[in-house]
C-alpha cells in the first residue's frame, strides 16, 4: 500500500473494516464546504445533515392566538330624539360674605378707632389719677376734679366722662360731697346748679328743679353784681350763686349703673 503524505490518508486504512459508515462520513465531511464551522464533526449539527433521523411524533396543539385587529368602523345610525330634561340640580353652598363698604371708608374708620384709643387712653389716666379719691354714696361715685374750669367747661368735661356737675338732691349727698372738699382741702368748688335759663330759677345740671331742699348760705343766692348764675359749694358744704366765667375746681358724679 502506498505510503500517502497527507495524514488522513495515514488514518484511513486503519479504521475502514470496522466503521465504514463513520468513514464515510468523515469524507463527505472533507469534500463538503463546513456547515458548521465552528463545530467539530462531533456534535449535533453535523450529524443531522449527516444522519437524518426517523420523523417525531407530532407536537402538542399549540396556544390559542392573539386577537385580530379591529374591524372598519361602521356606517353612522340615524339621529336618535332628543330625551327629557333631567331634574334641576340642588343649589350650591352659599358664596363669601363681600365686603361691606369700600377701603377708603374702612380706611376711615381704622382713623376713627384711632382717635378713640387715643381717647381712651387720655381717659384711663385720668381714671388711674381719680380712682384713689372717688367716693361712693348707695347709686353714685363723685370724683373732685383738681382743674380748674369756668362752670360750662366743668359740665363739659363731666358729661365728657359719662357723668354731670355734682348735683346734691338731699342731705346726704350734700354732706358727702362737702366732706370730700373738705379732705382734699379745698374750699370751693362748682356744683351742678345754675339759673341761667331764668334769674332766680335754679335748676340742677340735669335740667331737673330745685326742691325743697337746698343748702344756701345766708343771704345768698343775691345775684352779686346781676351775673352770679352758677353755684359753688364751701367746705362746710354750705351754697353761693356766683359767676359762671369764674373757674374753679369741680366735683362730677356718675351712676353706678352707667359706669
Ligand atoms: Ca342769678
Ligand atoms: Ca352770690
Amino acid at each position: 500500500m502506498p505510503v500517502l503524505p497527507h495524514a488522513g490518508a495515514h488514518v484511513l486504512p486503519v479504521l475502514t473494516m470496522k466503521r465504514a459508515p463513520v468513514l464515510i462520513s468523515l469524507a463527505l465531511l472533507l469534500l463538503l464546504p463546513p456547515a458548521c464551522p465552528q463545530q467539530t464533526p462531533e456534535d449535533a449539527c453535523s450529524l443531522q445533515i449527516l444522519v437524518p433521523g426517523l420523523k417525531g411524533d407530532a407536537g402538542e396543539k399549540g396556544d390559542k392566538g392573539a386577537p385580530g385587529r379591529p374591524g372598519r368602523v361602521g356606517p353612522t345610525g340615524e339621529k336618535g330624539e332628543k330625551g327629557d330634561s333631567g331634574d334641576i340640580g340642588p343649589p350650591g353652598p352659599s358664596g363669601e360674605p363681600g365686603i361691606p363698604c369700600e377701603c377708603s371708608q374702612l380706611r376711615k374708620a381704622i382713623g376713627e378707632m384711632d382717635n378713640q384709643v387715643s381717647q381712651l387712653t387720655t381717659e384711663l389716666k385720668f381714671i388711674k389719677n381719680a380712682v384713689a379719691g372717688v367716693r361712693e354714696s348707695e347709686h353714685k361715685i363723685y370724683l373732685l376734679v383738681k382743674e380748674e374750669k369756668r362752670y360750662v367747661d366743668a359740665q363739659l368735661a363731666c358729661q365728657g366722662r359719662g357723668g354731670m356737675l355734682g348735683m346734691p338732691k338731699d342731705e346726704a349727698a350734700n354732706g358727702l360731697m362737702a366732706a370730700y372738699v373738705a379732705q382734699a382741702g379745698l374750699a370751693r368748688i362748682f356744683i351742678g346748679i345754675n339759673d341761667m335759663e331764668r334769674e332766680g330759677t335754679f335748676v340742677y345740671a340735669d335740667r331737673s328743679p330745685m326742691q325743697t331742699f337746698h343748702k344756701w348760705r345766708s343771704g345768698e343766692p343775691n345775684n352779686a353784681y346781676d351775673e352770679e348764675d352758677c353755684v359753688e359749694m364751701v367746705a362746710s358744704g354750705g351754697w353761693n350763686d356766683v359767676a359762671c366765667h369764674t373757674t374753679l375746681h369741680f366735683m362730677c358724679e356718675f351712676d353706678k349703673e352707667h359706669v
